[in-house]
């Protein structure tokens, strides 16, 4: 099953914690680009895009519906709309891209538009996603989600958080797998459907879950869990929180880490290599 790793668009070394894979989000979504509250266009997008890549995001993950808590849905022209421009003018730059999509034929027009991998919320359990995957010859992440995000966090409910979690996500990659995916990565998707203790279990299991051979992503970036352990209200300043889990489970064995903040990411990895000796002779 290690195997799968080589068939990820990923440079040499990127599955090796010491140089975790940065993952920078890119939401194209009227919410996110802040103030504004309007949607952005193609071409300020795709500069935030080649923004994440020069801050040294391996991958840059293109979504045009957000998944937050309490989200509503976005129609699938609307979704198509927003992510599939800013896609082809990030890929002609030569940027790898993912596609943070539940719906496969925003999966198969991201894909056709030059993005190399499928990130599914909705855990890859749609047999259309995984055939819009494979017809492509893509690899997918298969994120893990208790319920929709428009009611997840009302009363999540588990007998065994990790052991749940885990079967869910083997299942689902044996079967993306015999369907003709190429590769699976596999994310816990923390805050989705989770409660504090859920969410910190799940973190403390990134080895666990590592050791089934499938790449683990980790995806803590601002979220709510972080401001519940550090009582920092505001998402964008629970940056040190985040960089505390996401420097924890990428040495626990997470391959590839979800982040807003790319250019402090990068910092923080690369000065805990230099500590490491990367590079040095032993
Ligand atoms: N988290 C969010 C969205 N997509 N994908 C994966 N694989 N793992 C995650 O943890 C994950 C994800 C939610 O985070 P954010 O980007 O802040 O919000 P949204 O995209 O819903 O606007």
């Amino acid at each position: 099953m290690t195997a799968a790793h080589h068939t990820l668009p990923l440079p040499r070394g990127a599955l090796s914690w010491r140089g975790a894979g940065l993952v920078g989000v890119l939401n194209v979504t009227p919410d996110s680009f802040s103030e504004s509250g309007r949607q952005p266009t193609t071409a300020e997008a795709v500069a935030a895009g080649l923004r994440l890549r020069d801050e040294g995001a391996l991958i840059v993950d293109v979504g045009g519906e957000s998944t937050r808590p309490g989200a509503a849905s976005v129609p699938l022209g609307e979704e198509l709309a927003r992510v599939v421009d800013v896609i082809e003018g990030l890929t002609a730059a030569g940027v790898v891209v993912s596609v943070d999509t539940r719906k496969p034929e925003v999966a198969a027009a991201a894909l056709e538009a030059g993005a190399q991998l499928v990130n599914d919320v909705g855990g890859l359990r749609d047999p259309a996603m995984l055939e819009a995957c494979a017809t492509a010859g893509a690899p997918a992440v298969a994120m893990h989600m208790q319920g929709e995000p428009a009611t997840m966090q009302r009363a999540p409910r588990y007998a065994d958080v990790v052991s749940e979690v885990e079967a869910f996500l083997l299942e689902r990659a044996a079967a993306a797998l015999a369907a003709g995916v190429p590769a699976v990565v596999i994310d816990p998707g923390l805050g989705f459907g989770k409660e504090l203790g859920h969410n910190l279990a799940l973190v403390r299991a990134t080895g666990r879950l590592a050791a089934h051979g499938h790449p683990v992503m980790v995806g803590a970036s601002r979220k709510s869990f972080i401001g519940r352990v550090t009582g920092v209200a505001e998402p964008a300043a629970r940056l040190p929180g985040t960089l505390a889990v996401h420097l924890w489970a990428a040495a626990a064995g997470a391959a590839l880490l979800r982040v807003h903040d790319v250019a402090a990411h990068a910092q923080a990895l690369a000065a805990w290599a230099a500590v490491l000796g990367e590079g040095e002779a032993a």
